[in-house]
Parts: structure tokens; C-alpha cells; sequence
């Protein structure tokens, strides 16, 4: 069995602005990580399936749902902790962080801040043990970064709604109990609809040939005609805000993910420096592997400093949308940076699925495309410069 001997890289002290309790959240989700994840992953990204098996210990561990408030199941932790988390689950793999993203910030977030009192009642505290797993619809196949456009519609019959639609790329979609769907009514008004698996006219196929995010299940969801009672629909929040805001959420979770893989591939790209003799001494003594390995330790420590800060602007309430998207960019271009430079160190064992550098560099591709590509938020920080959206 693989061992796991990832130790993190900490240069300027940053557990001194942690608390015990943000400590020991990390801890136990490194340990779970080392434990649960390292050992089986890279066979399940080689074979291109999701393991199942880690849903129970994701919900034990408080990973979804980690900011939602207790009363309603989840784990009533602060932004940081929530951070430390998806760091430390992207550690292992960003297909198994995916999960944890959309069932906390895509899923549970929506019904938790825009769903009635039953809806949370219902949903909420199912979602948090894993006893239901979510994925959230918003892209589409003619509409991508705009997601404005979107086609999937509902109409009002009466005392139901009919759904018809498609949405493509869906994390978690072929195996997901519901989905949070944003969709637009007569009017053209977007709303969020709760879709249950298992409603006449929905189906969720399986897209395949991913070369990312292999260990991750993707798919589409489909509705042609598809009856919604009318108390499925989100009730305190429609327009394209609605679901932006979620991803404000799940791109702050994300910002910190993305240190967790770069931290893994500078751990193992160092250990590897060390340990390899070439031309009579350890590479790790040549300036070129040097200089990679230093620059890669700056910019984890910049992409820290500023993940954290990040997450006390948002326990505070003050984070806005262009800082987060600012995050997102930097941390998930660093972290991809990063793992390219540390495969090469590698050489041909680089390649090889006896290191977690590939898979990261290939599961990282995907990072920087979803929720929201890396040059639309280049765009969204030029907007909030200039007040002049470039994208339209
Ligand atoms: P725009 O006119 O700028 O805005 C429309 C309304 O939305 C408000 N708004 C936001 N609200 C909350 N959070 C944000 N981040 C917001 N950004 C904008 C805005 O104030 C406005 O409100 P109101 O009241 O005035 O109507 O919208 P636009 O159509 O021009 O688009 C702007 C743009 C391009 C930035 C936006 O569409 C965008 O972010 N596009 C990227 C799409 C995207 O990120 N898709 C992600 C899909 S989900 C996913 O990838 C999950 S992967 C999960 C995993 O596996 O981990
Ligand atoms: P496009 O929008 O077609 O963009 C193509 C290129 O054009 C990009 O480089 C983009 O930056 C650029 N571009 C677009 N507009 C402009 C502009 N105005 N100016 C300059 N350049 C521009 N979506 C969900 O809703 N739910 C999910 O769970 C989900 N999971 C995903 C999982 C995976 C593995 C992947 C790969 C994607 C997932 N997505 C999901 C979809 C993801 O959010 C979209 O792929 C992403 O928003 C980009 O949309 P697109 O692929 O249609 O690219």
C-alpha cells in the first residue's frame, strides 16, 4: 500500500494565525486524507471512477456543509476551517474536493440561503450526513461563462411547473439523489428548482473520456417535461445573482484547494530532489532544481497568506465577489504552475502513477476552467478596476 508522507510546507508561520480549532479541523482532515485517500485514488483516477466508499467519511470529517449552522446538521464552522478543509481534501485528489465543493457551496448553500423553512428541513441536515448527494446545474451546452443565457426553462401549469432543458458538465450528476437547477420562467427570470433523481422525464448520463478529474463522475441532467411540484422552487432569491453567489462560495473553497495540491506536489518534487543522484550528487543540490523549488515555495506562501486573509475578510462579511475571483485565479494558476515544473523534476517517473504530480496537473485543468474560467476572472477584476465589463 502507498504511504503517505506528505508533510506541509509552512514558511512564514501561517499555523501561528490559525486557531486550535481551525489546528485540529486541518489535522483531522489530513489524517482522514492520508488514511482514506492516498492509499486507493490513483487507481480509481486510473480507471476513471468516483470511490463511493469516501461519501460516509467526507460527511463524518465535516466536509460538507462545514459552514452551514449545526441546527440544520451541518458542522457550524468558520470560513477558515471550511478553507483548511478543501485544502486539505484537494491534497488528495481535486475530484474528491469537487464533491465536497458542490455538496457544501452548490447544493447546500443555495437551500440553506435562498429555500424556505420545509426545504431546509427537508434537504439540509440529509445532505450533511451524506445521505443525499447534490449537484448544481447551471452550465449549459450553448452557454458557458454566460451563463445569463442559459435555455432551460420552466412553465407555470397551473398547480406544477414543467422543466425542459439540458445542462452539461455536472460534478456528481450520474449518482446525485437531487440537483439544484437554475432555470428561467416565462418571464425570462432565473430561479433555482430542487430536481429529485427519479422524476418522470430526468435523466443524468455519464460524459466519459475525461483525461481530468478522472476520479471525479461528471454528467449531464437532462429534463424533458419534467413535472416540479411548485414548493421545489428556491423561494428567497431568483436572477443571475442567485447563482453566482453560490459560486462565490464554492470559488472561495476552491482558492484554498488549489494550495492543497501545489503543497503536494512541492512536497513530493522536494522529497524526490533529495533522494535522486544524478552526475554523483542529489539533484536537489543543482541550482536549476533550486530555483524551482524556491519559486515554488514563494508562491504557495503568497497564495497562503492570501487565501487567509481572504477568510477572515469573508467570517467578517466583507469579502466581495472580485477579491474571491482574485484567488481563485492566482491560487489555482500557481498551483497548476507548479505541479508542471514539479513533474519535470521527476523526469520519467514524473509521468507515472506512482506520483500524485500528474494526476494533479490533469485534474488542475479542470480547476482553472470551472467555476469560472482563468481569463473570465482576469475580466471580472478588470471590471471591478475600470467599471467597464469586458466580457459583453
Ligand atoms: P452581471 O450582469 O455582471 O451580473 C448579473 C447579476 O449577478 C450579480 N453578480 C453576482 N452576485 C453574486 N456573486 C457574484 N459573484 C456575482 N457576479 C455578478 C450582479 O450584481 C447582477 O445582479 P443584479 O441584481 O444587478 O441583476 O452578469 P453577466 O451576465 O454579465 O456575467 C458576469 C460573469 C461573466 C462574471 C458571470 O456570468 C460569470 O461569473 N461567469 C462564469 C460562469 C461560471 O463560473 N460558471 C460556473 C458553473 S458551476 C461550476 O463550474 C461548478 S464546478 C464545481 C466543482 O466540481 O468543484
Ligand atoms: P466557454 O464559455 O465556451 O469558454 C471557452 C473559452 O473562451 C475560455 O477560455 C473562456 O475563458 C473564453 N471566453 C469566454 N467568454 C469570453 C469573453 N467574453 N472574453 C474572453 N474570453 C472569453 N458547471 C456546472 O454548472 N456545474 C458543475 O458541477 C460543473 N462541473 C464541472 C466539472 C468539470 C470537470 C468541468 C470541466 C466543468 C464543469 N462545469 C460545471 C462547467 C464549467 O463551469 C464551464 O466549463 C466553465 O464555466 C466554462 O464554460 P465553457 O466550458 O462552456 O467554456
Amino acid at each position: 500500500m502507498k504511504q503517505d508522507v506528505f508533510q506541509a510546507p509552512d514558511y512564514y508561520r501561517i499555523d501561528d494565525l490559525l486557531t486550535e480549532e481551525h489546528k485540529l479541523v486541518r489535522d483531522t482532515t489530513r489524517t482522514w486524507v492520508k488514511k482514506e485517500v492516498t492509499p486507493i485514488i490513483e487507481s480509481y483516477a486510473q480507471k476513471a471512477l468516483f470511490p463511493k466508499q469516501l461519501l460516509s467519511g467526507l460527511a463524518t470529517i465535516g466536509a460538507f456543509g462545514p459552514y452551514i449552522p449545526e441546527s440544520y446538521g451541518g458542522a457550524g464552522l468558520d470560513q477558515i476551517s471550511y478553507g483548511l478543509i478543501m485544502q486539505e481534501i484537494e491534497r488528495g485528489d481535486s475530484g474528491i474536493r469537487s464533491t465536497a465543493s458542490v455538496q457544501s457551496s452548490l447544493v447546500m448553500y443555495p437551500i440553506f440561503a435562498y429555500g424556505s423553512e420545509e426545504q431546509k428541513q427537508k434537504y439540509l441536515p440529509k445532505l450533511a450526513s451524506g445521505g443525499l448527494i447534490g449537484c448544481f446545474g447551471l452550465t449549459e451546452p450553448n452557454h458557458g461563462s454566460n451563463p445569463g443565457g442559459m435555455e432551460t426553462n420552466f412553465k407555470d401549469k397551473g398547480d406544477h411547473y414543467v422543466l425542459n432543458g439540458a445542462k452539461m458538465w455536472i460534478s456528481n450528476a450520474p449518482f446525485a439523489d437531487v440537483a439544484v437547477v437554475w432555470a428561467k420562467n416565462e418571464e425570462g427570470r432565473i430561479h433555482g428548482i430542487i430536481v429529485e433523481r427519479g422524476m418522470e422525464g430526468f435523466t443524468t448520463p455519464e460524459t466519459h473520456n475525461k483525461w481530468s478529474l478522472r476520479a471525479s463522475a461528471t454528467g449531464e441532467l437532462i429534463f424533458d417535461n419534467v413535472k416540479i411540484p411548485k414548493e421545489h422552487i428556491l423561494p428567497h432569491k431568483s436572477g443571475l445573482g442567485a447563482p453566482l453567489g453560490c459560486l462565490d462560495s464554492a470559488r472561495y473553497g476552491i482558492a484554498w484547494g488549489a494550495i492543497g495540491a501545489a503543497m503536494d506536489c512541492y512536497d513530493t518534487a522536494l522529497r524526490y530532489a533529495q533522494e535522486r543522484i544524478q552526475f554523483g550528487k542529489p539533484i536537489a543540490g543543482t541550482q536549476l532544481q533550486q530555483k524551482k523549488l524556491a519559486e515554488m515555495l514563494t508562491e504557495i506562501t503568497k497564495a497562503q497568506l492570501l487565501a487567509w486573509r481572504l477568510g477572515t475578510l469573508k467570517n467578517e462579511g466583507k469579502a466581495t465577489s472580485a477579491q474571491i475571483s482574485m484567488a481563485k485565479r492566482n491560487n489555482v494558476a500557481m498551483a497548476l504552475q507548479i505541479a508542471r515544473e514539479a513533474r519535470q523534476m521527476l523526469g520519467a517517473m514524473g509521468i507515472t502513477g506512482d506520483f500524485s504530480i500528474m494526476r494533479h496537473m490533469m485534474n488542475l485543468e479542470s480547476v482553472i476552467t470551472y467555476e469560472g474560467t482563468h481569463d473570465i476572472h482576469l475580466l471580472i477584476t478588470g471590471m471591478d478596476i475600470t467599471g467597464i465589463a469586458a466580457f459583453k
